[in-house]
């Protein structure tokens, strides 16, 4: 055949058959630099990619790859985490330090290399490491497949909304604060919207603008990417249908105020209904429990295209700071969809029944304060980080990194939201828990009351799971079953563990690797709130992790 008809062939085989095209690679580069930003009224160098805050938008399409070359130019090191991505079998470009992978250090690169096999939604990418992804975080976008549409009414426009939170100081230098002393590190100077608090009064600056049209609807794409506190998000007058959390669909539910934890992503339609005017979007926190917590109230403003000059803000109210209802009023709404095309694969057999409790302690300390610091940890052990990735350790079989006797059950049970261990020290090590390839997994997340009893919102690396039960107090392992909801729960990558309450997750362990759980409150994490899975091969390549890359950073 004549190579101009082999071209024709071909351009009409993709014109009539486009799914017979190859998946894309998409190529991003994420240049590490410093810039200098200023925010209430003050300046200080932070370190960002491509000089933005938030972060650049990575696009990718449902079973696309993708490349991201990550080149370090700032003096510290640093890692980047796609959260919410599944890493099938890719563990080396999951991102968490000493986890999966050594540091990028100052001019040093890493080719990031995953495709996203079954996902599409919204998803969010931070730094890894210390506290950088304060400033260090962006968008994940993953758009359906060609030609397969929404499971929902088509928006006219898609909108990105970043939260996250804002230091005065070098948010490391906050970190250091509770590894030289001991006492919990300051909470933030203000929330962000799209990176901005909003108007401080004593310098120009004002928020972030939403500008929409009447009568249009917009996918709004909400990402929390605080680092230590969940939030509530209004707008005022309008209402929100929310379609999908964690990249996962859900049954469609409205609601006039969404919670979110940070790591957690919510997409809604929006549909701008009201008069022509400008309203009020805020972030406030949500804390029901006697931790300190940035009170500020972030603002932005939804503003109608033909409004007029001078039109006042049309004000609302935010749910108060420990308005626990309004947080299980929207948890408890969330079911997946659940439709033939999106069935809910919830593991029904259980091989591992894992009962972790997750909490904060003490520590003895010498250099600190009062002789002791607060730690925190999972069924009493508190998380030592390696000097070397546990996923390298793994495939090498460098042994003395990590030990595989992680207990899948407290050593030692308490009544844990009652009057709790006289003793409340934890220990410490590097202790993952080792899964078969294709074993199923269900984990009660129960937290404790020690010091104070707090929510935490916990993130899985490497699989969704679905939250079949949640409740208050104690979970009873002979009647809270009964409750179970293994027809329709929502499937997720972060769920809060309710305050002195517990959440029981499920999934199936079908990637190989070395998957981080940990709360995802980075204070927590820091303070060892945190641990790791390790699921070995199954059987052949297609079910075993891929090679080492050439250019995987080394310790
Ligand atoms: C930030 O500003 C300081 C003081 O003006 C300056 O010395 C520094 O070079 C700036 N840094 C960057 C990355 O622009
Ligand atoms: C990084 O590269 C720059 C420019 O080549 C050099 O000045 C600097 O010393 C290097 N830093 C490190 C830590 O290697
Ligand atoms: C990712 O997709 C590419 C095709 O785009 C394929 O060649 C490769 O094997 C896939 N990688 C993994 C780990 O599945
Ligand atoms: C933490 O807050 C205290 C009290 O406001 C302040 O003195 C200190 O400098 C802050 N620490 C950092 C690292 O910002
Ligand atoms: C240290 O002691 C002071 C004074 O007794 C107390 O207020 C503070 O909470 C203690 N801090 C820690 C981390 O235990
Ligand atoms: C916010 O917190 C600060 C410091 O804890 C406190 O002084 C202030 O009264 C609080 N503001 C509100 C509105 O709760
Ligand atoms: C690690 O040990 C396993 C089991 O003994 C073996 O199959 C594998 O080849 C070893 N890997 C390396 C890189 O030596
Ligand atoms: C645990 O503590 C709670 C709260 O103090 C109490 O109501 C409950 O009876 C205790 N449970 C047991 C088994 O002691
Ligand atoms: C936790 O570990 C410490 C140190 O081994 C021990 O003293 C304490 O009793 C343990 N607590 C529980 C609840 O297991
Ligand atoms: C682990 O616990 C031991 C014994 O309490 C202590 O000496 C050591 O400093 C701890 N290690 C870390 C990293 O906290
Ligand atoms: C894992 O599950 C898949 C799909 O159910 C099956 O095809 C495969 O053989 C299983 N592998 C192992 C090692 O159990
Ligand atoms: C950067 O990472 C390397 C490798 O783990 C480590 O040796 C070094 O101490 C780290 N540097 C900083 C500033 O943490
Ligand atoms: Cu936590």
């Amino acid at each position: 055949m004549a190579s101009w008809v082999q071209s024709v062939l071909v351009v009409l085989a993709m014109v009539l058959f486009p799914t017979t095209i190859e998946s894309k690679v998409w190529h991003y580069k994420f240049n590490v630099v410093m810039k200098n930003m200023t925010r209430l009224c003050e300046s200080k160098p932070i370190v960002t990619i491509n000089g933005k805050f938030p972060g650049p938008t990575l696009y990718a399409r449902e079973d696309d790859r993708v490349i991201v070359r990550v080149v370090n130019k700032v003096p510290h090191n640093i890692t980047i985490h796609w959260h919410g991505v599944r890493q099938l079998r890719t563990g080396w470009s999951d991102g968490p330090a000493y986890i999966t992978q050594c540091p990028i250090q100052t001019n040093q690169s890493y080719l990031y290399k995953f495709n996203v096999t079954g996902q599409r939604g919204t998803l969010l990418w931070h730094a890894h490491i210390t506290w950088l992804r304060a400033t260090v975080h962006g968008a994940i976008v993953i758009l359906p497949k060609h030609g397969v549409p929404y499971p929902f009414p088509k928006p006219d426009h898609e909108k990105i909304i970043v939260l996250g939170e804002w230091w005065k100081s070098d948010a490391d230098d906050v970190m250091n604060q509770w590894v030289q002393t001991g006492m919990p590190p300051n909470v933030s100077d203000a929330h962000t919207i799209n990176g901005y608090p909003g108007p401080t009064p004593g310098c120009s600056s004002s928020g972030f603008t939403l500008h929409v049209e009447a009568g249009k609807t917009y996918l709004l794409r909400i990402i929390n990417a605080a680092l230590n506190e969940d939030v509530f998000f209004k707008i005022a007058k309008h209402e929100f249908t929310v379609v999908e959390v964690d990249a996962c669909y859900v049954k469609p539910f409205k609601t006039d105020t969404i919670y979110t934890a940070p790591g957690q992503t919510t997409n809604v339609l929006l549909t701008a209904d009201q008069k022509s005017g400008k309203y009020l979007m805020a972030i406030s926190p949500f804390m029901d429990t006697i931790v300190a917590v940035d009170n500020q109230t972030a603002i932005a403003t939804l503003r109608y295209k033909t409004t007029k000059p001078y039109t006042p803000l049309t004000l609302t109210t935010l749910p108060a700071t420990n308005a626990t209802p309004a947080t299980n009023s929207f948890i408890e709404s969330l079911r997946s969809l659940n439709s033939p095309k999106y069935p809910a694969l919830v593991p029904l057999k259980i091989d591992h029944s894992l009962f972790f409790v997750v909490g904060v302690g003490v520590d003895p300390c010498s250099t600190c304060v009062n002789g002791s610091r607060v730690v925190a940890g999972i069924n009493n052990v508190t998380f030592v980080m390696p000097d070397t990735a546990l996923l390298q350790a793994h495939y090498f079989n460098t042994s003395g990194v990590f030990t595989d006797d992680f207990p899948g059950n407290p050593v030692t049970p308490y009544n844990y939201t009652g009057s709790g261990p006289t003793n409340i020290q934890t220990t410490n090590g590097t202790k993952v828990y080792r899964l078969a390839y294709n074993s199923t997994v269900q984990v009660v997340i129960q937290g404790n009351g020690i010091i104070a009893p707090e929510s935490h919102p916990i993130h899985l690396h490497g699989f969704n799971f679905f939250v079949v039960a949640k409740g208050l107090g104690n979970y009873d392992p002979v009647n809270d079953p009964k409750k179970f909801n293994l027809v329709d729960p929502v499937e997720r990558n972060t769920l809060t563990v309710p305050t002195a309450g517990w959440i029981v997750i499920r999934f199936k362990a079908d990637n190989p690797g070395v998957w981080f759980l940990h709360c995802h409150l980075e204070v927590h994490t820091t303070w060892g709130l945190k641990m790791a899975f390790l699921v070995d091969n199954g059987n052949g390549p297609n079910e075993s992790i891929i090679p080492p890359p050439k250019d995987l950073p080394t310790c």
